[in-house]
């Protein structure tokens, strides 16, 4: 049985100086429920369209643009014809405004909106030849989709819809036959890789981070910003559990959930809060670990004992031991470390992580007995994703902001050098790498709108092939996933 969310208060309206002025608001509201309000909700929570909230619209850039011209491939029609470029710029301002209440959405909204696709025919076995366990997804964000390559060939097996803008690592069951896709507005997409087809999809909550599996697949945690909570379902989507994440009566922000397998938890970091939380897989108990201060974006030890996270300010990373609950050391990382990309590997044959700064072109390199800092690599500018492949003498780290977005730097794991950069787009923004099964391969996104992952040979570094893709952003292979290899995420 689901607890229901218990909202003490309502926020207090915001001022109607977030308007330009009373009229343009009450026009605004009107060619909103005109408008928009059939697709996106009465409420702006969402419906056939995404919620047209600050927290999901925040990172959305040209709002007046997609109003006025609408997007290519997508239900959104342009409404340039019947709106005036002012009523437009405060239709803008309309929809990014706090909605002024905390919106509930509870367990009974939660099951209801639980849909499961009446075409679902499992299969019996894979419906295509490939290996099923060197397919990799890669998230398409310029359209909302998904395409199913097999690993070997390269070949797009399917391609289908997600919801709107998906984040994080989709998450595989631990025989790599299912995977689980998450949505900012809160979706959670089933997918079944062997019969190729959609299974169903649920709302956990209005805005989301992102989602971790149990060790046996039959619980799916789901990180949420709004509502603040941890929404837990089960295998077959539906809602088994709701924690609230309230701190001294005040709710919390999870920014994140993390699956500690060996532990059979979760561990959530809190926005708001100086708190760790470890939840049970099973029981979903709460145990609770303050901390001196909010940490975010966590890595953890291998054996997920020990996680270390950033702080607020971006200028440290705090180790602490899971199992007492002390810190155990503290390293000084400026310039925004994103633990959260790191990867390990074996060095001298001492365990090293890596970490990509957000705020700086370094890599910085951690030995993981110790704690200490092994060294920082300096790269043509901040990265977000880091990869490497047990099979593979080298890390991939891309240069994802600044002028150098356009550079992948191929950087040897003994040395800490740089022995490559590849740059086959000027210009043009090349993100986010992954390996295949057997590390023989690394497929790497140009994350533009007319965009393509290009696959590289791992140990030539030669391309070998380009596949067209609608701003590919994140790339995840089955088999790295489910045995937690050490050069990918978790
Ligand atoms: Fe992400 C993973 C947080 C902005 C693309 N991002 C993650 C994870 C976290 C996180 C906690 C790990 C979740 C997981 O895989 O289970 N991301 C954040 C932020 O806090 C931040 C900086 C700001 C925010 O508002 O969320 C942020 N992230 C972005 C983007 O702007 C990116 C580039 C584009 C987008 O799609 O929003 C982006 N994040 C990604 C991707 C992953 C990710 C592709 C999965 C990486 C992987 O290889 O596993």
């Amino acid at each position: 049985m689901i607890r229901p969310i218990v909202f003490s208060s309502l926020l207090a309206a915001l001022p109607l100086t977030m308007l330009a002025s009373a009229a343009a608001q009450a026009d605004a509201a009107a060619d909103y429920a005109e408008h928009c309000a059939a697709c996106h909700g009465e409420d702006r929570l969402g419906g056939t369209g995404p919620a047209l909230i600050p927290e999901t619209l925040g990172r959305v850039r040209g709002i007046d643009q997609v109003i006025a011209q609408g997007r290519v491939s997508t239900q959104m029609e342009g409404f340039s014809d019947r709106l005036s470029p002012q009523a437009i710029a405060a239709l803008v301002e309309y929809v990014t405004a706090p909605l002024g209440h905390r919106p509930d959405w509870d367990a009974a909204r939660i099951a209801d909106s639980r849909e499961m696709n009446p075409d679902y025919q499992p299969a019996d076995s894979p419906v295509f030849a490939a290996d099923p366990l060197n397919i990799t997804l890669v998230v398409e964000t310029g359209d909302h989709h998904v395409s199913v390559l097999d690993g070997d060939s390269f070949e797009v097996l399917d391609r289908f819809a997600t919801p709107f803008a998906v984040h994080g690592g989709p998450k595989f069951s631990p025989d790599g036959r299912f995977v689980y896709i998450m949505s900012r507005d809160g979706w959670v997409q089933k997918y079944d890789i062997w019969s190729l087809s959609e299974v169903g999809r649920i709302r956990a909550a209005l805005n989301s981070r992102n989602i971790a599996i149990s060790p046996d697949g039959q619980r799916i945690a789901v990180a949420n910003y709004l509502p603040e909570s941890l929404t837990i379902l089960d295998a077959d989507l539906n809602p088994v559990g709701l924690i609230e994440t309230r701190v001294k009566d005040r709710p919390s922000r999870v920014s994140a959930v993390y699956q500690a397998p060996q532990r059979h938890s979760f561990v959530l970091a809190l926005k708001d809060a100086p708190e760790i939380w470890e939840v049970g897989t099973t029981d979903l108990a709460i145990r609770r670990i303050p901390i001196n201060e909010p940490l975010d974006d966590f890595f953890f030890s291998p054996d997920y004992r020990q996680l270390i996270g950033a702080n607020r300010d971006g200028d440290k990373g705090v180790v602490i031991d899971l199992d007492d609950g002390h810190k155990v050391a503290e390293l000084p990382l400026p310039g925004m470390p994103h633990l959260g990309s790191g990867i390990t590997w074996q060095r001298d044959g001492r365990r090293v992580m890596a970490t990509p700064h957000l705020g700086e072109g370094v890599i910085s390199v951690i030995d993981m007995q110790d704690w200490s800092l092994v060294g920082q690599i300096k790269t043509a500018g901040p990265g977000f994703f880091l990869r490497g492949h047990a099979s593979s003498p080298y890390v991939w780290a891309d240069v994802f902001f600044g002028p150098h977005k356009d550079q992948m730097h191929v950087i040897d794991k003994e040395t800490l050098e740089i022995v490559r950069t590849l740059a086959p787009f000027p210009g043009r923004t090349f993100a986010h790498s992954e390996f295949t099964r057997d590390g023989s391969h690394v497929l790497v996104s140009l994350w533009e709108d007319e965009g393509a992952v290009v696959v590289y040979d791992a140990k030539t570094l030669q391309e070998v092939k380009r596949l067209p893709m609608r701003k590919p952003s994140g790339k995840y292979n089955v088999w790295n996933k489910i045995t937690f290899e050490d050069g990918t995420s978790h």
